[in-house]
């Protein structure tokens, strides 16, 4: 039977989360929109089966698709970011942090990231979170002035703590990670190098961002931000000792039962990100955002570091309006049909439930369809709906507009 039928209330909802996707343009740097493929893959029979352990060693029998299943992604994995070994069996991007850590370090290991304030991730060494609990983090900084990482202070706290492992990659950064320069100072103290891509991924795979192969020992990403594939984690390395430690960390250290159809959802994804026009797609991710981030500094606007080299660009409302916060930005923009998050400044005087910034990226809109001169436009919403505040009334019209202008850009799936 159909979930209509079964279920009409959450057939609903279902629905109207389809309708806000369609009608809303969708600036959260961390989402996207998959493919009728992905979906599929996702919504499939797979659910059905438990398939502990891995291709052609699992603890269930009647896993001969699985293990297939399982080695294609594996196998395309490894071809997208050149690499030697690959585990696609991370339910997230935490979880893919968690098994990485476990596999680099002993519990109570030293190692070293940027804060979560800063723009980092909370799997990276907030007080709350695992990373913390079981682990020392330790944080070195952004440069004050340019407000990209101080490599002085990385090289600093690295001499000074020995930490066993050195993690870049992040959740809130407009600019290239340079993974050599990183590497080198892991070197400098034995440490290991541990990237998180999650965000760029997407791009290291469309050639649109450096590699951080050969340089990082261990790289952990996300499958559904840039990479546009079903919600998941995967972890990657060149080590062989290490990939054992990391098979291990994952199941049985952390996980359970693999979600095969979300596996298989993210073969079909890099199947995908395999294709030349993945290319296309993330070079004009990153023109996208610059079209977005120059009409912004137009309109007065500050962005945090000065601009973007990546998807993403941290607003500091500041410079336009001291009183508006990031929460009231991120309200009024979504009343107007413009879907992102509020986020920190360096060294934001408010806190994070406010801040004084908002973060704005490209891949979803860029799925959609949009170039730099709709940016522009996407532009002169949010200028608008950032001087409308709280007049109900103008947010409704330019949410209005905004469903009208989202009719030109018809969802891939
Ligand atoms: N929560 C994600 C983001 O928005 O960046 C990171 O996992």
């Amino acid at each position: 039977m159909a979930i209509k039928d079964i279920d009409p209330i959450i057939a609903e909802l279902i629905q109207k989360e389809k309708q806000r996707q369609e009608t809303t343009l969708e600036l959260i740097a961390s989402e996207n929109h998959v493919s009728t493929a992905v979906m599929e893959a996702a919504g499939s029979c797979l659910t059905n089966k438990y398939a502990e352990g891995y291709p052609a060693a699992r603890y269930y029998g009647g896993c001969e698709y699985y293990d297939q299943i399982e080695s294609l992604a594996i196998a395309r994995a490894k071809q997208i970011f050149g690499c030697q070994f690959a585990n696609v069996q991370p339910h997230s991007g935490a979880n893919a942090n968690l098994a990485s850590f476990m596999a680099m370090m002993q519990p109570g290991d030293r190692y070293i990231s940027l804060a979560l304030s800063s723009g980092g991730h909370l799997s990276h060494g907030m007080k709350l979170n695992t990373s913390a609990i079981f682990w020392q983090p330790d944080h070195y900084e952004l440069d004050s002035k340019t407000e990209t990482i101080d490599f002085d202070s990385v090289r600093r706290k690295a001499l000074e703590l020995k930490p066993k492992m050195i993690l870049c990659g992040y959740s809130a950064y407009p600019r290239t990670i340079d993974f050599k320069r990183f590497r080198e100072i892991a070197d400098e103290v034995g440490a290991l190098l541990f990237a998180d891509i999650a965000h760029i991924a997407g791009l290291v795979a469309g050639g649109a961002h450096p590699s951080p192969f050969p340089h990082a020992h261990v790289v952990s990403t996300t499958t559904h931000k840039t990479l546009r594939g079903p919600r998941g984690g995967l972890i990657m390395t060149n080590d062989e000792a290490l990939a054992k430690a990391i098979n291990r960390s994952v199941f049985p250290g952390s996980q359970g039962g693999p979600l095969m159809h979300i596996i298989a959802a993210k073969a079909v994804a890099f199947g995908e990100a395999l294709r030349p026009e993945f290319k296309t797609y993330a070079q004009q991710i990153v023109r996208n955002a610059a079209a977005l981030a120059k009409a912004l500094a137009g309109k007065g606007y500050r962005l945090q570091s000065g601009g973007t080299d990546n998807h993403l660009m941290l607003v500091d409302l500041r410079a336009r309006n001291a009183d508006f916060t990031g929460a009231d930005a991120e309200k009024a923009l979504e009343k107007a049909g413009i879907i992102c998050n509020k986020n920190a400044i360096l060294n934001d005087p408010r806190p994070p439930k406010l801040t004084s910034g908002i973060r704005l990226g490209t891949p979803a809109v860029t799925s959609r369809g949009l170039k730099e001169h709709d940016l522009e436009v996407v532009a002169e919403f949010i200028d608008r709906a950032m001087s409308a505040k709280d007049d109900d009334s103008a947010l409704k019209t330019i949410r209005a507009e905004v469903a009208k202008f989202c009719q030109k850009f018809p969802m891939p799936h």
